[in-house]
């Protein structure tokens, strides 16, 4: 035994304490292949599937997911298949356009709306799907009763119909049979084996995905970003994203234009995990209470998230604010960007007693007038200005307007 081990018995017991906060506890692993095997319907796409090995090693660290899969008679006569020689990267990007990020019941999908749902696919946080194209569109049509998948590229021909529903473990996995196979809109079917390797682009990632504007164009102004982008070679990185709506819906209360620049960047790496954590260790964490970026500048203790599961949906609560994950971003190990409907304020800085130890928080004259109307209808530019990240030494070009 080491003498520091004697000598410092607090301080082991601290790096013990962060080590086990901080390494994502094991999930019991999900077998799909051998859940599919029990049906000789599905023999086709469980093959497929077994022979996409790191889809399935993907797959087996998740746990809350919906799968789609195609029954043998409908697969056999798919034009996709048979008129391709597809090359195995390209069949598991496929098979990955199947797999969707969230738990659904049966029910769950027939309660959609008409308008529908996007739901993101893990094909999508590959990194190489254009847009938002490795979503799929997921309505119900109240009157046949019928739940249709689809691309949400307006033009994409590929859809399917669900079928039924094979097995369920909520809040783990349902697996439902579709009657086609989906194809991502601009997927390329003769792709080749080998791709360049991912260097994410967090901002663009944030504007591909839409709705993700306002904390794109705030995490780049402020060079946050960099500081992610740069950690992400080690333990990896969980990152926090709230919709655009979440800027909106902040209550004129919350001084947000009146930080200064430092204080910003507190808030926004309050929003971020240095590990690497998949909604499937998010939702089984052992010890909720998370360290951010901020408490690595601000001290132990402080600028922790807790993290909690709530039916099924995953919760973070600052201690004055409470978001939930709507949607997974992108996820592939060791980045995971998830979008949360609400701006994680800090209890340090926005709670009943805020902690306001640095000298730089004397507010500088608001940018315009926060007490204006109504903010229902804003544009984005101007939700960014209530929100004061446009100032002139934070803030220079709006990136955020080139949307699409
Ligand atoms: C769901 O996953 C959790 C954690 O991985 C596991 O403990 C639980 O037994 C699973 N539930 C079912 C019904 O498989
Ligand atoms: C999953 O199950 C299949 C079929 O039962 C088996 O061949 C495979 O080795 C299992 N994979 C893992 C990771 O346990
Ligand atoms: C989903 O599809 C429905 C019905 O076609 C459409 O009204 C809706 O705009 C689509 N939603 C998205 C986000 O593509
Ligand atoms: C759904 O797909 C079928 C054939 O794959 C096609 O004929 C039909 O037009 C598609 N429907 C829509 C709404 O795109
Ligand atoms: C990341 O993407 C944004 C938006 O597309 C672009 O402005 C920026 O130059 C990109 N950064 C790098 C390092 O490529
Ligand atoms: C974290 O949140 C959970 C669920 O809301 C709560 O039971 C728990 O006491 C909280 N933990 C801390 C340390 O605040
Ligand atoms: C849990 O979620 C389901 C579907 O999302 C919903 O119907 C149910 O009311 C929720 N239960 C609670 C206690 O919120
Ligand atoms: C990319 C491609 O060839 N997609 C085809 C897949 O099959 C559908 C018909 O089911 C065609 O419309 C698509 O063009």
């Amino acid at each position: 035994m080491s003498k520091s081990f004697i000598l410092h018995p607090q301080i082991t017991l601290t790096i013990i304490f962060y080590l086990l906060i901080l390494s994502p506890k094991p999930s019991s692993s999900l077998n799909i292949t051998a859940l599919l095997s029990t049906y000789p319907d599905l023999s086709q796409f469980t093959a497929l599937l077994s022979a996409a090995t790191s889809l399935t090693a993907d797959l087996s660290h998740r746990n809350s997911l919906s799968l789609l899969a195609v029954p043998n008679s409908f697969l056999s006569t798919d034009p996709n298949l048979s008129h391709h020689q597809l090359s195995s990267s390209a069949l598991s990007d496929i098979l990955r356009y199947h797999v969707l990020l969230q738990f659904f019941s049966w029910s769950d999908l027939h309660s959609l709306p008409p308008s529908g749902k996007l739901v993101t696919t893990l094909f999508q946080t590959t990194g190489r799907a254009t847009n938002n194209f490795g979503s799929v569109n997921i309505t119900h049509d109240p009157h046949s009763n019928q739940v249709s998948i689809h691309s949400p590229a307006p033009y994409s021909s590929s859809n399917a119909t669900l079928i039924s529903q094979i097995k369920t473990l909520p809040y783990n996995v349902t697996i439902f049979t579709v009657n086609s196979l989906l194809i991502p809109y601009g997927f390329d079917l003769m792709a080749s084996e080998t791709r360049p390797s991912i260097r994410l682009n967090i901002t663009k990632t944030l504007i591909d995905a839409h709705n993700f504007n306002i904390i794109s164009s705030m995490l780049s102004a402020s060079g946050v970003v960099n500081e992610i982008e740069a950690g992400e070679g080690g333990s990896g990185i969980t990152l926090f994203v709230p919709v655009d709506n979440a800027f909106a819906d902040l209550p004129s209360s919350v001084a947000l234009q009146s930080l200064a620049a430092a204080q910003k960047m507190v808030v926004l790496k309050a929003h971020v995990l240095r590990a690497y954590y998949p909604l499937g260790s998010l939702q089984s964490t052992a010890n909720p209470l998370q360290p951010t970026l901020a408490t690595e500048s601000m001290g132990a203790g402080s600028y922790t998230l807790n993290i909690s599961t709530f039916n099924g949906s995953v919760a973070i609560n600052t201690g004055v604010v409470q978001g939930v994950i709507t949607q997974t971003v992108f996820d592939q190990n060791p980045i995971a960007i998830f979008g949360v409907n609400k701006v994680l304020l800090p209890r340090e800085i926005f709670g009943k007693n805020p902690i306001l130890e640095s000298p730089e928080i004397v507010a500088p004259p608001p940018y315009y007038d926060a007490s204006s109307p109504s903010v229902i209808g804003e544009d984005l530019s101007s939700s960014v200005a209530r929100c004061g990240w446009k100032s002139d030494q934070f803030y220079s070009v709006p990136e955020f307007v080139q949307l699409d």
